[in-house]
């Protein structure tokens, strides 16, 4: 565990830049603290009409979203690794607007069903049309411990979210859920309070750590495809880390200059238990307090080591 406390990789203040990048202050939608281009789009978002055969992915912040859109996309090419290389990703990010680029809700309107689209928002703050609509939900889930340390780098080096402070304060709003997207609690008590409804489906991203196969296998079932040993293997060479890490900005060719980094930084370390390289003992007792608290009730246990 950590002894020094205070991870300063980016070393910003509030209201300073990171590196070269300009920094956004924090703005609220609806008591929720957001990015501001997700408050330009809010209204829309509220509204946003969800067709039954939507897909959406569900996570909260740095929880293995992109690794789940992924997994989704060669999973629904029934396996076809060639196929999945060369498809440029179109991102379906319904809350992130990016500038100079169509508005997120415009741009998801106008995609041919059936629609993948990705939401960070937790269930009190989602487009009604997707629960009444009954549309599939992939919800991923990561211990909070790793999801705080992954979301504190992403602060530092993503022009999107605004300055973390230290590792220290910014765990201490991550705790109180005043940070970008809210309290990660709330985010998966209100997915998890949904898990008996057959369109729900959970994914650990622990479990995706351990078995990849396995956890693709379980999904693949839930979308109504099989794949062949052959497609799985290569569907799960072709996600590990380091061919992420290595390929993956071709996927996503205009990525660093929309949102200030590159995919070799947003693959960061991909482990169970970085929180032990940033934690300090007190902050982990503290952790290890309010996590039993909150869940209480809940049946919800996370893995916190491999
Ligand atoms: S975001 O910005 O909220 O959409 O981020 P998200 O994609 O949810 O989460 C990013 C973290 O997922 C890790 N990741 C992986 N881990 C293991 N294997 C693979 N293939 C993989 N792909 C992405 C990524 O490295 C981020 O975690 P950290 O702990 O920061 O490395």
């Amino acid at each position: 565990m950590s002894s020094q406390g205070d991870h300063k990789p980016g070393s910003v203040g509030k209201g300073a830049a990171v590196g070269e990048h300009e920094k956004p202050e924090p703005v609220m939608a609806d008591g929720l603290l957001v990015m501001p281009g997700t408050l330009r789009q809010w209204e829309e978002i509220k509204s946003f009409q969800a067709r039954p055969d939507d897909t959406f992915i569900a996570t909260y912040p740095k929880s293995g979203m992109v690794w789940s859109t992924q997994l989704m996309e060669i999973i629904q090419l029934q396996g076809d690794v060639q196929a999945y290389k060369v498809n440029k990703q179109k991102l379906s990010f319904l809350e992130i607007s990016i500038p100079d680029d169509e508005p997120a809700v415009e741009k998801i309107n106008n995609l041919p069903s059936p629609r993948v689209i990705y939401i960070h928002a937790p269930i009190s703050h989602i487009p009604k049309s997707i629960l009444e609509n009954k549309c599939k939900v992939i919800c991923v889930l990561r211990n909070p411990k790793d999801v705080a340390v992954s979301y504190y780098h992403f602060h530092t080096f993503s022009n999107m979210l605004p300055n973390p402070g230290t590792w220290s304060e910014f765990l201490q709003n991550f705790m109180i859920g005043k940070v970008t997207y809210g309290s990660w609690f709330d985010h998966v008590k209100g997915w998890w309070s949904l898990r008996k409804q057959p369109n729900i489906f959970f994914l650990f991203y622990e479990a995706m750590k351990k078995d990849l196969g396995y956890e693709a296998g379980r999904l693949a079932s839930f979308l109504g495809r099989d794949l062949s040993p052959e497609a799985m293997k290569n569907l799960v060479e072709q996600l590990s880390f380091n061919s992420m890490k290595t390929n993956m900005d071709g996927k996503f060719p205009n990525i660093g200059s929309v949102t200030g980094f590159t995919f070799k930084q947003f693959i960061r370390k991909g482990q169970v238990g970085d929180w032990k390289n940033h934690f300090t003992v007190a902050q982990n007792e503290v952790m290890d307090q309010l996590i039993p608290d909150q869940l209480k009730g809940t049946s919800l246990d996370f893995c916190y080591e491999l």
